[in-house]
């Protein structure tokens, strides 16, 4: 697209500006983090790094704007700051582009690379480029293999068969979490389930230490985040119960969080597409089977969100079996249904529709029978009753037409009894409330030997095996005799073969099986001819222990150096945004664990605090190329300069907050920056002038600015501290304009303190303003002063203080006080208790901050 650049409307060549401080900062480097020998305590702040797509877009502008913030805050607080930029380099787009333009997926990858490198230099961002990394070179990814085989001695790498989402357009295995509305995440193609033979990582190990060391990063990390993946991880308690059926010999387990109504059971349902299902209908009648053929047939095409809807119809077919319920021996008719997942739990339920909504629609569907066994209307002893207060505050009577169970009949009303109460109708439970049944049930199962305490989850393994060309190559070997066993470790890095004369078409396999040469190999323990696994790593992998790599990323002997993850980190901010709460900071949470136990690192979570932002719509839509609503990072740094375009963003609203870019003033952003500059220009006085004289008032902004912006900083107030910054200018100008204000010692001490903390926003202004005020060097390196705490104090006025109408004593007093403290303060003035006497006070009226009238007798 053509573009004319706007005029200047400010006087300065802001591009002029901006190329001179890039190139200077590009020629001395001077954000590299510092050594063993700088002392200084070490922050590390992290961007998610960027998959290598063109051009930087807004999303990229709003995410390492705010990593930067936080960095230059770091540094002129005084810490050695990490804050490295590297590239998630492998994955689909780059594989679909070759496909697509015949381009290879490496030269289009490190294109890419090329022009976004360039896109964060013109933004001015602080990055140490030292450590640059990109996980699609052998360098980063052999460290993948390594991983691998480590997860693989461990056994917590392992392969399976089972049913996997494909997506039918890329011809290649998703993951759940990249399957929405069963459509491919990334292109929106049909997801289809079948069969394979996939590596997993298991990661359900870990489910119970990734749920509960979220309570320790409460607080640092958005809550909704935490609870994200802790509905991800989906923590159930319950029990596991054996079920005997009718003409099988061994039991089925069923999974329930309400073994206390084991009594309420009426009949047993099996997940359809379950080999249990298929199993149970095998002896059957030809009719049975023909109807549960056709019925798993429709089956298959739901997705688990649909089949777990609760605003569907109920759909079944009865299989003619028979289980049989443990604690009454009744006969229950057993059913599969699609509400039964096949991979959760056991996939098989005891159905109690008495209180559970999804059996009590089957129930009613299908005009099967419920059974009552908790009294919801009965009180519970021990609970304490909520008393409801109308609006006079007269407690409300409880009782009403709702206490008999007879009018709360599910059966009647469809809607299922979920509620506390006590048990009925389940002998020796009889009478006890519901945690206290459950509790009981639990043992009578576990003495007979048909039950016992259980837990399940949500949470799945990871699969980990992709049939695709540009990832990493799984490191193991397919001997001729079947075994399957690791590449040893000093034949790694597996080196991905050239794409040229490759297929790289999706197919169903990997197209690396076609690398005629590179999938031939031989067995390391008998020389004999042998296959590589065809297969590449899901990119989930690459970026889930990234952050570590950085801490030393040319490392040729290692995957990092544990020394260096003690002093560097965990992570200490996180910057990224919310589409990633759930995949990438759980596997990356996960792997870190991993590491712990494996003795690599000596913390259990990677990322201390994380900081999410909003996303950049347009007219309250979210931007896309295919509607056409972009706005272009490049035609904002071209018309406007970055700084103008990173002041904007951050003054555009909270940090976590969606920004419209209509309401996203760059032009404003620019004015203003111009008025900073013009004040450093008209600063008249050295730099060797005293902080310490000048403009009271003036003085008061300067110094409560400089001890609020750490703060503000540390709590992602970037807008607060940019409209700050914009009073300061102001408040800094109507000083100079005031006849020889310009002089002022006030007026150099607020030019100053604008350009080290405007650096945190607009580092090139900030920059030249430093140079323009007589400094050399950067102004991205200058501690921040600390402010005068004589300056702090509040502002005060005169409190009058009347005894029976009289003035007897005035008192200088904050403005801001409340009105007890006024009136003590008044009670206890010397003048006050001297003009009292013995009389006694009968009456205080008190105003704050400026009267207090007290009446005698
Ligand atoms: C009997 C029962 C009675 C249940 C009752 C609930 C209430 P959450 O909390 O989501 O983990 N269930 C078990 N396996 C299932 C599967 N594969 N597909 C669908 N549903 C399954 O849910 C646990 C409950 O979901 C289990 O407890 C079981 O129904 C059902 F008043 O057992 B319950």
């Amino acid at each position: 697209m053509s573009h004319t650049p706007a005029p200047e409307p400010t006087g300065f060549d802001t591009h002029a500006i901006q190329r001179k401080w890039q190139e200077r900062w590009e020629k001395a480097d001077p954000f590299r983090a510092g050594g063993d020998e700088d002392t200084r305590p070490r922050k590390y702040v992290l961007a998610m790094f960027p998959y290598p797509s063109g051009d930087l877009h807004m999303g990229h502008a709003e995410n390492y704007l705010y990593s930067d913030i936080v960095a230059r805050g770091w540094r002129h607080r005084g810490y050695n700051v990490l804050n490295p930029i590297g590239w998630d380099s492998f994955g689909l787009p780059a594989e679909n582009a070759a496909i697509k333009r015949g381009a290879e997926p490496r030269e289009w990858t490190y294109a890419n690379i090329d022009q976004q490198k360039a896109g964060f230099r013109s933004y001015g961002v602080s990055f140490d480029w030292s450590r640059e990394l990109h996980t699609s070179d052998p360098e980063y990814y052999r460290w993948n293999q390594w991983l691998f085989q480590r997860m693989h001695e461990r056994g917590l790498a392992y392969r399976k068969e089972s049913p996997v989402n494909w997506c039918v357009n890329d011809q290649t295995v998703l993951a759940n979490e990249q399957v929405v509305d069963g459509h491919c995440e990334r292109c929106g193609g049909e997801v289809v389930k079948k069969k394979l033979t996939q590596w997993y990582f298991k990661i359900t190990d870990y489910a119970d230490r990734l749920l509960d060391d979220l309570n320790q990063l409460e607080g640092f990390w958005p809550h909704k985040v935490l609870q994200m993946q802790r509905n991800w991880i989906g923590r159930s308690v319950g029990a596991d119960i054996d079920f005997e059926i009718e003409g099988r010999d061994e039991k089925i387990t069923v999974f329930s969080t309400r073994p206390d109504t084991l009594h309420g059971a009426t009949f047993f349902v099996v997940a359809p597409d379950s080999d249990l299902a298929a199993e149970l209908v095998a002896g059957s009648s030809d009719e049975v089977r023909e109807r549960f053929a056709k019925y798993l047939d429709a089956v298959q095409k739901e997705s688990d969100i649909e089949r777990q809807s609760t605003d569907r119809p109920k759909t079944g077919v009865f299989l003619d079996r028979y289980a049989i319920n443990p604690v009454n021996g009744e006969r229950l008719p057993v059913w599969a249904a699609d509400y039964v997942l096949a991979d959760y739990g056991h996939g098989a339920v005891m159905a109690v529709p008495a209180h559970d909504q999804r059996d009590l629609d089957f129930a009613r569907a299908f005009d099967l029978p419920i059974k009552v066994v908790v009294d919801t209307t009965a009180p519970i002893t021990g609970a304490i009753p909520v008393i409801e207060l109308d609006d006079d505050g007269v407690p409300i009577d409880p009782g009403t037409e709702e206490d008999s169970l007879d009018s709360i009949d599910p059966a009647k009303t469809g809607i299922a009894l979920t509620g506390d109460g006590r048990m009925i109708n389940s002998g020796p439970l009889d009478g006890l409330s519901k945690r206290n049944a459950i509790a009981r049930a639990i043992e009578q199962l576990e003495s007979r030997g048909t039950g016992r305490a259980a837990k399940t989850y949500r949470l799945r393994d990871w699969l980990i095996s992709r049939q695709r060309f540009w990832g990493t190559p799984i490191p193991m070997i397919h001997t001729d005799d079947g075994r399957i066993v690791p590449v040893p470790d000093d034949q790694l890095p597996l080196v991905l073969p050239d794409a040229a004369g490759l297929d790289l078409t999706p197919k169903g396999t990997s197209p690396l099986g076609g690398a005629e040469e590179w999938i031939r190999t031989t067995d390391p323990e008998t020389g004999a001819p042998a296959l590589r696994d065809p297969d590449t790593m899901d990119t989930f992998v690459d970026s889930s222990w990234y952050f570590l790599r950085f801490l030393a990323p040319n490392d040729a002997t290692q995957a990092f150096p544990p020394k260096e993850a003690d002093k560097w980190a965990p992570v200490d901010a996180y910057v990224g945004g919310v589409e990633h709460a759930i995949l990438h900071l759980l596997y990356a949470r996960f792997i870190t664990k991993v590491l712990f136990d494996m003795g690599y690192v000596e913390f259990t979570e990677p990322f201390s605090s994380l900081i999410n932002q909003g996303m950049v719509i347009l007219g309250g839509a979210k931007m896309s190329k295919s509607k056409g609503n972009l706005v272009l990072f490049k035609d904002e740094i071209d018309a406007h300069g970055a700084d103008a375009l990173r002041v904007a963003l951050a003054f555009a609203g909270p940090v976590e907050d969606d920004k419209d870019w209509n309401d996203v003033s760059t032009t404003g952003a620019q004015k203003f920056l111009s008025r900073a500059l013009r004040v450093a220009q008209d600063v008249d006085s050295e730099t060797s002038v005293v902080w310490a004289e000048g403009d009271a008032s003036l003085r008061r902004v300067t110094h409560r600015l400089l001890a609020d912006a750490p703060a503000l900083i540390d709590q992602t107030k970037f807008n607060v501290v940019v409209a700050r910054l914009m009073d300061l200018v102001n408040s800094t100008r109507k000083v100079i304009d005031a006849g020889a204000g310009a002089s002022d010692p006030a007026v150099r001490e607020a030019a100053e303190a604008t350009a080290m903390i405007l650096d945190l926003f607009a580092p090139h202004t900030a920059e030249e303003m430093w140079e323009i005020l007589g400094y050399d060097g950067f102004v991205g390196l200058v501690p921040w002063r600390n402010a005068d705490p004589m300056l702090l104090v509040e502002d005060s006025v005169k409190a009058v203080i009347q005894i029976d109408g009289k003035v007897r004593a005035t008192l200088d007093v904050p403005a801001k006080i409340d009105s007890a403290e006024l009136e003590r303060l008044a009670r206890a003035d010397e003048r006050v208790v001297r003009s009292l006497g013995d009389r006694e006070i009968t009456r205080a009226v008190v105003r704050p901050p400026k009267v207090v009238s007290f009446s005698t007798k």
